[in-house]
Order: structure tokens, then C-alpha cells, then sequence
């Protein structure tokens, strides 16, 4: 009874915590005015973390401690949209908005005066909220408008999405659309991560809103702070309190919890729809998010159920796009960069202009490709572009103000940084230094190494790669593990304490896991997740080294290119060798057997195998793969010391000495089966 009481008393108490949490977050988030002190924020959240910890049957999912998942994602299921999330018709100037506005007429000419509501154009992705009796069940991106994918865990983490609405009668069934979107400083921070992990930038918030949402594990959603603006609900059974209007539902969107954009207007004439684009054509540079239009609904519902939609886009409304902004300016010089991979990329230094909010200074201009079609030269004026209003780009050249005998801008022949020739294959776009020496790919190829995700060695940044490298003290990421503290005393600013400290830290890496390393190693292609992937199959160095292309992209999510660009990795005799020596100085290149998913009563533990012959299905990494993750060892050559041979057609000399010694012969299938079922018979 005692207990009971107690239980209802807990129960009363979560609901309270819940309540008191939902509405400071939506003060903190929607609102952007806070109410709750942090600390008292954080200590009401602990509190109700653990009463559900100590009482798990009383989460419930749209509790505050639920938006972020455990696990991630292995992929994305489709869903049909119930309602097709049409496009916009675009107008890029005032004469397509008057086009606009004279086909809607014809289609309802009984129209007298009419309002419009202005709203502005987010730069972001749009996603498809199911509210089932109130709670968030299904969130899905638009897609191609008819079937988009499900990222419910990832959307969940948005904090301005509330998780239940905000009412105490909800209808059965409600969707509410909007845009989420990244606000400018994430993605500017997003980008120089990207930048720095040797990955493309994302070309513009809207590029990088999709990403994010795509990603499938949802605790990076949730540190990159998406945020979302709603501006469309369907209620599933119409009540006479549904919206009539446009300025109506975004009203109710608001009432339910959702941020709606602020700077909107209901406009009782075309003309205060220009007023609104042209004040907001130069107000956008100070928001913190992209916005690239407004978008021009018919307020009355009624009016926009009589004119229906085309094949694409609703008769009422149309989004009036800003242009994208272009300044002149002169072109002092082109210097090019080498990056980790050996890519060449031209960079424009430029007259600095005023550019869409900031200053730019400098622009890329690709690669060898772009610039002859650019027609480049010394001198020209340029036309600079913010692709995506981000990343400025050289998209045209003044022929015209050209200086008399101008020299063309070309590709050097030679690597600017080591001076070996460089290579473009004719398939592609890049020019390359091959040279695995040079200076600008070995401090690119260390700094990588060194990274969080990597090797992650603490306080080994880019001031000390460059040090090491232009004195001499590596030329590669193995030479990192020779280092004495006496070889770092003579570098400027370093100390005794400093250089134990580093020392110590590249040490320390030794311990980092074989998924890390392959990741260090900075093969194309091969980022986190896919290392992580490759790792997991191939558990010591030597399967995945000797691996075909095939047996690589075997693997699921593994696809053609990043096999061979594994696959050419390990043919590269430079690569060999460094792989030797990191295994020399004691680098996890496997993952140790007792880590394995069936680590130490794996089914084959202190079993010793070896392969012979073809076998039917399996390629040898494959075999091998297979009979170390259930715990075996694979050895080369047969002795007394082997378990089993494993022989296919074809089989050899191996096969006579195993017969001769005794040692049972498998054939693949046996070998296969012995993997998730001996550990049983041992029993
Ligand atoms: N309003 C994008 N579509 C928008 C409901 C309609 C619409 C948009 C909008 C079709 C924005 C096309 C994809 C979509 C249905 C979403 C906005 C924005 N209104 N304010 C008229 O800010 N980017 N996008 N289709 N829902």
C-alpha cells in the first residue's frame, strides 16, 4: 500500500518535472526568452533522469530526456506522404510576379482585392511532422513530394520541435510542415570541420540542413542544433476551429508550440508585397539563417481550394527568389594550395569587396578545368559569387577590362610545394602531386593523424606538424613513434615539459583502436563510419591488405570506389612500408580477439586454421575475416601447431602435409558452420 503511494507520488512528481521542463525549453527555444536559470534547468532535468532511471515504466516519448536516441540508424526507410508536398513556382523578378498574379486571376475572376501573407524563404529542407492525438509519431524530409524518407530519431532532436503539442484537445491526427534549416555560424563551423577532415564543404545551408537530417546517427543530429520554422498544418478531421487562412494557421502553428518566422506580413496589395521583398533584400545579410526568397501565399483557404495545383506547384502561391548576389572586383593573384590527398586547388587572391554581409578577400577557382573555361588571366576583373551566398567563386572574367598582354593563368607543371611533377589523370577534374614526400602532403597527412577521430594526440597541432616536417624530424606519420623528447628540445617555444607531454601523447595513441587508425591513414574515401565499417570485416590489417576490390566492396554500404581506393592504397609500396612500421611500433592494427563480437567464447577461440585451394563462395580475406571474428587465428603455413585446414578445389601441397600429420580437413561449408555452432557443443 506504502509502496504504492509512494509510486503514485513519483509518478505525480515526473509529470510535474516534465511539464516545468517542456515550457522552459519552449521559452528557451521558441521564444528565445528564457525564464529558468540554467542551473535550475539542469538540476529539475537530473532529477527526472533519474526518477526514470530508478522508474522505467514511466518514459514516455515525449519526455525531455527522449529526444536524443542510443543507437544509430543502419538506414532510412521511405514513407508515403499523404498529402504530396508540392514545389514552389519561382518568379526571379517583377514581371514573373506579374505573370503570376494574371494566370491565378484568370482561373478566378470573380477575385476582387485580395491579401497575400509574405513569408520569408528559408534556405533549408523541408520536412513532414505526424502528430498522432497530439504526440510526434513520424517525421519524414520531403523527398521527391511523394515518398520521402523517415528520420523521426534525428527531427526529435530539434529542441524547437515540440515533441507534444500544446493542447489540451488534439485533433487525431495532425502534419504540420516547415523548413529546418542550420543556422549560418553551424554551418560555417560545420564546413571548416569538413575543410580539415579532407572532406568537400558543403556547397550551402541547404546542402548541409539535408545532410544533417541524413545522418544516421542521431547524436551528431543533435550537437549540430538544427532548427526549424513551421508555416503549413493539415489537420486530419477538419473541426470549426480550423484555420481558414494562411495568417490563421501560422498563428495556430504558433499557439501549438511551433517557432513560425517572425518576419512575416499579411499585405493587403501587390504593392506592399514589393515593400516587404525590397525591405527584406538587404535586411536578410543580418539574420542568422539563409533565407534566398519570400514566398507570396493568397491568404483565404477558400480561394486556394478553388485554384487547386498543376502537375507541380499550388496555383497560390509563388516564391520571389533574391538573386544571387556578384560583385567586381580585380584579381591581384592565383597561388595554389596543396591539400593532404595532393589535390592542386587554384586561389584567387582578390581586391577585397563587400560580398552578401561579409568581406571577401579570396576566392577558389577549382581546378585546371574551370579556369580555362574562365579564359583566366593576370589582372582581369572578376566576377565574384557566394555560391549558395557561402563560399565565394569566380564564376565569369571581364574580358573586356583585361590589360593589354596579359600573361593566362595555368596549372603549374610542377608541385609548388616539393617541385615533382604533377599528374591529372584526363577522367578528372583534379591535378595531383604524387610525390608521397612532399612537404604539404606529409604535414596534411600528419595533422589528419592527429585528429580527434584518429589517432587523436593532444596538443600535436599545426604549429608543431610544421615545425617537425620543415626541420626534418618526420616524413610520415610512423616517424611520429622514433621522437625523443632530446629531438624536440632544440624547436622554438618547446620545453622539457611540453616535449614529455607530446611525446607522451603519441604514445598514448598506440592504444587507439584499429578503426581509428585505418581512419588516420587518410585513404580516400575512407572517413569514420566507412573505417568503422571496413574495420568490423576485416579485424587485422593483413585481410583487408590482401582483400580484392570484390571482396572489399562485399561489404555491405561498401561501395566500387572506396574499394579501389582502398584496394590502390595498399598496392602502393610507400604504403607497405608504412604499415610495417606502425605495426613496429606497436599501433593496434587489428582489433585484439577479446574485442570481437564473439570475443573470448568466440566459436573458434585458440583454434588455428589454415586455407588452401578455391573456395566455393568465400574469397581467403573473406575465410579469414570470418574465422577471426569468431575468434581464430589464420596462419599461412601448416604445422603441428594447426587446428584445421580449410581446403578448396585445387588444393595442394598443404593438403598432402595436413593428411600426413593428421589434422582434420574442412571443406568451406564445414568451416562456415564450425563458426556459430561449436562454441555450443563445447557446452
Ligand atoms: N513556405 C517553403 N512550399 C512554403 C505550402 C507551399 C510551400 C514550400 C515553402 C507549397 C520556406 C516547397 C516544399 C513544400 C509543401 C513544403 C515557406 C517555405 N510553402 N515559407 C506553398 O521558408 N522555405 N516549399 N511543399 N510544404
Amino acid at each position: 500500500m506504502g509502496q504504492n503511494t509512494n509510486h503514485q507520488d513519483t509518478a505525480t512528481r515526473v509529470q510535474t518535472l516534465r511539464r516545468q521542463l517542456q515550457q522552459a525549453s519552449y521559452e528557451y527555444y521558441v521564444l528565445d526568452a528564457p525564464t529558468l536559470p540554467d542551473q535550475v534547468y539542469d538540476r529539475l532535468y537530473r532529477e527526472l533522469q533519474e526518477l526514470e532511471t530508478a522508474n522505467p515504466e514511466l518514459i514516455t516519448p515525449d519526455s525531455p530526456t527522449q529526444r536524443v536516441g542510443e543507437k544509430p540508424a543502419t538506414q532510412f526507410t521511405s514513407v508515403r506522404h499523404n498529402i504530396p508536398l508540392y514545389s514552389l513556382e519561382n518568379a526571379f523578378d517583377l514581371g514573373e510576379f506579374r505573370a503570376w498574379e494574371d494566370r491565378w486571376r484568370r482561373q478566378a475572376p470573380e477575385a476582387g482585392a485580395v491579401e497575400y501573407v509574405a513569408e520569408l524563404k528559408i534556405d533549408g529542407s523541408a520536412l513532414a511532422l505526424t502528430y498522432e492525438n497530439g504526440l510526434l509519431t513520424r517525421a519524414a524530409t520531403r523527398g521527391d513530394g511523394i515518398t520521402g524518407e523517415e528520420i523521426t530519431q534525428n527531427v526529435r532532436t530539434i529542441r524547437t520541435i515540440p515533441l507534444r503539442l500544446n493542447t489540451d484537445t488534439p485533433p487525431p491526427v495532425v502534419e504540420v510542415r516547415g523548413e529546418a534549416f542550420l543556422p549560418l555560424d553551424v554551418f560555417e563551423a560545420i564546413n571548416q570541420e569538413r575543410a580539415t577532415n579532407g572532406e568537400p564543404p558543403f556547397a550551402n545551408p541547404r546542402n548541409a540542413a539535408a545532410g544533417t537530417l541524413r545522418q544516421l546517427d542521431s547524436r551528431i543530429v543533435a550537437r549540430r542544433r538544427l532548427d526549424f520554422f513551421a508555416y503549413t498544418v493539415h489537420v486530419g478531421s477538419p473541426t470549426p476551429h480550423s484555420p481558414t487562412s494562411q495568417w490563421k494557421a501560422l498563428q495556430l502553428l504558433q499557439t501549438l508550440g511551433f517557432r513560425v518566422n517572425p518576419n512575416r506580413q499579411l499585405c493587403q496589395s501587390e504593392t506592399e508585397v514589393q515593400d516587404f521583398f525590397n525591405t527584406w533584400a538587404t535586411q536578410r545579410t543580418q539574420l542568422k539563417y539563409m533565407t534566398d526568397g519570400v514566398v507570396v501565399k493568397l491568404n483565404d483557404f477558400a480561394l486556394q481550394q478553388r485554384l487547386g495545383f498543376t502537375q507541380k506547384f499550388p496555383r497560390w502561391a509563388v516564391a520571389l527568389k533574391y538573386p544571387a548576389e556578384e560583385v567586381p572586383t580585380r584579381l591581384e593573384q592565383v597561388s595554389f594550395q596543396v591539400g593532404r590527398t595532393g589535390a592542386v586547388t587554384p586561389v584567387a587572391a582578390l581586391r577585397p569587396v563587400q560580398l552578401a554581409g561579409t568581406t571577401v578577400a579570396r576566392a577558389t577557382l577549382h581546378n585546371a578545368d574551370r579556369m580555362a573555361e574562365l579564359d583566366i588571366h593576370q589582372g582581369d576583373t572578376v566576377i565574384v559569387r557566394k555560391a549558395g551566398e557561402i563560399i565565394p567563386e569566380v564564376v565569369r572574367v571581364l574580358a573586356d577590362l583585361r590589360p593589354a598582354d596579359a600573361q593566362r593563368v595555368t596549372m603549374p607543371s610542377h608541385c609548388p610545394e616539393c617541385g615533382s611533377a604533377l599528374v591529372k589523370p584526363a577522367e578528372e577534374a583534379v591535378t595531383r602531386c604524387i610525390n608521397t614526400s612532399c612537404p604539404a602532403i606529409v604535414q596534411g597527412a600528419i595533422i589528419h593523424w592527429c585528429r580527434r577521430d584518429a589517432l587523436d594526440i593532444e596538443g600535436l597541432g599545426e604549429k608543431w606538424v610544421k615545425q617537425f616536417v620543415e626541420q626534418g624530424l618526420v616524413q610520415s606519420v610512423a616517424d611520429l613513434y622514433d621522437l625523443t623528447v632530446e629531438q624536440l628540445l632544440p624547436l622554438e617555444r618547446m620545453g622539457q615539459q611540453l616535449a614529455e607531454k607530446l611525446v607522451g601523447a603519441i604514445a598514448a595513441s598506440k592504444s587507439r583502436p584499429w578503426a581509428s587508425v585505418l581512419y588516420g591513414l587518410g585513404i580516400r574515401h575512407v572517413g569514420t563510419v566507412n573505417a568503422k565499417t571496413l574495420a568490423q570485416h576485416f579485424p587485422a590489417v593483413e585481410a583487408l591488405a590482401s582483400a580484392d576490390p570484390e571482396a572489399i566492396e562485399a561489404v555491405h554500404t561498401i561501395g566500387p570506389e572506396i574499394a579501389q581506393a582502398v584496394f590502390q592504397w595498399f598496392r602502393v609500396p610507400a604504403n607497405q612500408t608504412l604499415i610495417e612500421r606502425l605495426q613496429q611500433a606497436g599501433l593496434q592494427l587489428s582489433t585484439p580477439v577479446a574485442d570481437q563480437q564473439n570475443s573470448g567464447q568466440g566459436a573458434l577461440a585458440g583454434k588455428t586454421f589454415v586455407l588452401t585451394g578455391t573456395l566455393p563462395n568465400l574469397t581467403r580475406p573473406e575465410a579469414a575475416a570470418l574465422i577471426e571474428a569468431a575468434g581464430g587465428k589464420v596462419t599461412s603455413s601448416v604445422s603441428k601447431a594447426t587446428d584445421y585446414l580449410v581446403a578448396g578445389e585445387k588444393a595442394g601441397s598443404k593438403l598432402t602435409k595436413a593428411e600426413q600429420l593428421g589434422i582434420t580437413v574442412l571443406s568451406e561449408a564445414e568451416m562456415v558452420e564450425m563458426t556459430y555452432t561449436s562454441g555450443r557443443d563445447r557446452g
